[in-house]
């Protein structure tokens, strides 16, 4: 029997300096680093997971956070199954902006595809616990009023970050089925 393998696209986005491409360095290698360099417009990192019935192989679009991209990034938004929207839970004017956020992915997600917006609402830094500004009771709310999962992560620690990318993989599969690109 040949196993398929499903194409998608995720793209993590969210306000600058909240953690998005530290969760995605956790994710894929492993590691931490304390020095904050931000992303220069995009950056793609291509990955494969193994599930019983096949393969997915997720094309992890990272877009940097800074106003001056916000044009760029828009391109970017175009043919993503999934969506990973990052604030800082340390950082209470990164929630605050999460609804404009969601707003412009929606925006062009209405004129680009006939799917929806569908993935997860992320608070991430959850390590630094005596700096909490946003709990995680807020962002579930949050999550559930704009039809998101929630997630509480530690790129630091590694905590909820193997989850939040799988759980991108599982559900573009549940809402595309085989073939994504395909
Ligand atoms: N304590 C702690 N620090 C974190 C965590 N995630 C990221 N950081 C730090 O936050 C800073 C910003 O991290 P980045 O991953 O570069 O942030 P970004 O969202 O990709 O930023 P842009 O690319 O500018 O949009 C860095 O100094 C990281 O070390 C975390 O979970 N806990
Ligand atoms: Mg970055």
């Amino acid at each position: 029997m040949i196993l398929a393998v499903e194409l998608y696209k995720a793209i993590v986005i969210g306000p600058r300096n909240v953690g998005k491409s530290s969760l995605v360095r956790r994710y894929l290698e492993d590691i931490f680093t304390e020095t904050y360099n931000a992303t220069i417009g995009v950056d793609m990192k291509p990955t494969s997971m193994d599930f019983p019935d096949g393969t997915v192989v997720m094309n992890i679009v990272d877009l940097g956070g800074q106003e001056s991209f916000t044009l760029l990034r828009s391109r970017f938004y175009q043919g993503a199954h999934h969506v990973m929207l990052i604030y800082d839970c340390t950082e209470r004017e990164t929630f605050d902006q999460i609804v404009d956020w969601y707003e412009n992915l929606a925006l062009s997600f209405c004129e680009a595809e006939k799917n929806p917006v569908s993935g997860a609402l992320v608070g991430n830094k959850c390590d630094l616990k005596e700096n909490i500004e946003v709990s995680s009771q807020e962002g579930k709310q949050l999550a559930d009023v704009l039809c998101l999962d929630f997630y509480k992560t530690s790129a630091k620690t590694g905590e909820g970050v193997g989850e939040l990318f799988i759980n991108a993989a599982t559900t573009s599969r549940t809402r595309f089925g085989r073939g994504g690109y395909n």
